[in-house]
């Protein structure tokens, strides 16, 4: 059960076998210890969750396994940080709605990156190893996580995900799944969220989706270069999200035409100074 939404997780699917280049292989490992955390609520699969939150004896029960669940990714959570600083990765964690552009941006980076940078992806996707395959054919080493039913990554995940990586003084480039409210919740050890916001999607999403925006170091204004056709008002999106996190960076990107692709990289080459520093 996810520990924000209660959503079952079902059973959380890893790529076999190594993240080479061009890989292109669709087996599928079970994921033993993700869902380990939710053998005890089997039951609230079976969409009677809103009568039982609606019970305090219940409630009280849930708040305390939502509690747990969030208490054990943290401290993985901070494993992976570790982890993380001692291999010198900058791990950031691309978070969006659905659709925003997170795959595409990726492409258009590591485009820019290689050769030359050390990098490395993490897809997340409910299902299919599409976004992976993607990845991929950059020449960039990814590897897919499927959660079935799970809405987010959580630092499980991530920490078995990583080992099979290998992955040194470079950036580790973490894609959520498409969702803009649990993935808030699930701190992965990244150094930094980045939020995706298309022009397609509305000025109110911070406002509606606050923890997101407020969890985010940098928002990214994607698609822009569709703004001609559309009547969306860019100077209001970035006031909601300064509304909710005043210190949040903001990058206008496309990467059809490649606009702030440079800003972009300019500010994950400063944040992987800074944690170079501070490690
Ligand atoms: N016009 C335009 N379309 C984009 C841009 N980035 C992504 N898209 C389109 O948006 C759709 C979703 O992109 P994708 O990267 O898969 O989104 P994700 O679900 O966040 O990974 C695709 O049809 C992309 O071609 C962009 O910069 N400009
Ligand atoms: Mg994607």
């Amino acid at each position: 059960m996810c520990g924000v939404c209660g959503c079952g997780k079902g059973e959380t699917r890893m790529e076999a076998g190594e993240p080479g280049h061009g890989q292109t292989g669709h087996d599928h490992t079970h994921h033993g210890h993700a869902h380990h955390e939710h053998d005890h609520d089997h039951h609230h699969h079976d969409g009677h969750q809103d009568t039982l939150r609606d019970d305090p004896a219940r409630r009280a029960h849930l708040v305390s396994v939502e509690q747990d669940i969030l208490g054990k990714n943290n401290a993985l959570a901070a494993h992976n940080r570790q982890h993380f600083n001692s291999h010198g990765v900058l791990a950031l964690n691309l978070v969006s709605s659905p659709g925003a552009g997170k795959t595409t941006l990726l492409v258009a980076s590591l485009q820019q990156l290689l050769p030359g940078a050390t990098v490395a992806v993490i897809e997340g996707d409910q299902e299919t190893s599409a976004d992976a395959d993607r990845i991929r054919a950059t020449g960039a080493p990814a590897i897919q996580v499927n959660t079935g039913r799970g809405c987010h990554l959580d630092a499980a995940m991530i920490d078995e995900a990583f080992h099979r990586l290998h992955i040194q003084d470079g950036i580790l480039f973490i894609e959520n799944v498409g969702n803009l409210v649990c993935p808030a919740a699930f701190d992965l050890g990244e150094a930094h969220k980045v939020v995706i916001a298309s022009v397609t999607e509305g000025e109110d999403k911070p406002l509606k989706y606050p923890n997101m925006f407020a969890a985010s170091s940098l928002m990214l204004v994607s698609k822009v270069d569709l703004l001609p056709h559309l009547d969306f008002d860019v100077e209001l999106l970035i006031a909601n999200a300064r509304r909710v996190n005043p210190s949040i960076a903001v990058i206008r990107v496309s990467a059809t035409t490649g606009e702030g692709i440079d800003r972009w990289l300019r500010w994950i080459g400063a944040a992987r100074d800074m944690a170079v520093a501070s490690a």
